[in-house]
């Protein structure tokens, strides 16, 4: 018998060594004020609501020897990775690459661009470094998961709308069982969360699944 989580629309079977917990962009330059989500005019404390749930599934993940991959949005010192109607958009006067009060704003290396303490990445957990919205978008991560056989991705971060939703839309043009859970993601439009979420799973599934943490949990204990 397989084992089985449960899920929007329906349940679906798991095998943890097939399974991946994908942490999306849980860094400080999301979640602490003087950061990129709080130069668009965010209140970046919404997103707290998050830490937990993914702290609760990282330590069930590594606890079953689960793939743990975590990623960071953000972009080369020099800018050559950034789009520049990336880089237009926003306030102008704290842009990408701006200087503020963790380091220079969604740059590699800078403070801001670190995951918060509370999800560190352990050694042995690959960080996929990626310049879009979607991680699968000009990084190795669809090699990294086929190379181990991955096939269900339990995804998990912020924000839900934007590179959650937008990696499980990838996940899903790929072949992969994409599962957002819904506690362990947040946005700084609660009804934008709600409205990614229920996108996800109308239709039948029509780009993966939904569940949550608790569910995702007992599921691969
Ligand atoms: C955004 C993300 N919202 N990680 N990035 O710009 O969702």
């Amino acid at each position: 018998m397989p084992r089985m989580l449960d899920a929007d629309p329906a349940p679906l079977p798991i095998d943890p060594a097939r399974a991946a917990l994908i942490i999306i962009d849980m860094q400080r330059d999301f979640l602490e004020p003087g950061g990129f989500g709080e130069a668009l005019g965010n209140d970046v404390g919404l997103l707290a609501a998050a830490v937990g749930p993914c702290r609760a599934m990282l330590d069930a993940a590594r606890a079953a020897g689960m793939l743990v991959i975590h990623t960071r949005e953000g972009h080369r010192p020099d800018l050559s990775d950034a789009p520049p109607a990336k880089v237009m958009r926003g306030a102008p006067s704290l842009r990408i690459g701006d200087p503020g009060p963790m380091g220079r704003i969604l740059i590699r290396g800078e403070p801001g661009h670190g995951i918060v303490p509370a999800l560190a990445p352990i050694d042995g957990e690959p960080v996929i470094d990626k310049p879009g919205k979607g991680a699968f978008y000009a990084t190795e991560l669809e090699p990294m998961l086929r190379h181990r056989g991955v096939e269900t991705l339990l995804v998990a971060g912020v924000t839900t709308e934007v590179c959650v939703h937008t990696t499980i839309r990838e996940a899903n043009d790929r072949g992969f069982r994409g599962v957002a859970l819904a506690d362990a993601c947040a946005s700084y439009f609660p009804e934008f969360h709600a409205a990614a979420l229920a996108m996800v799973s109308a239709q039948g599934g029509i780009f993966g699944w939904v569940s949550d943490t608790t569910r995702a949990i007992a599921a691969i204990a």
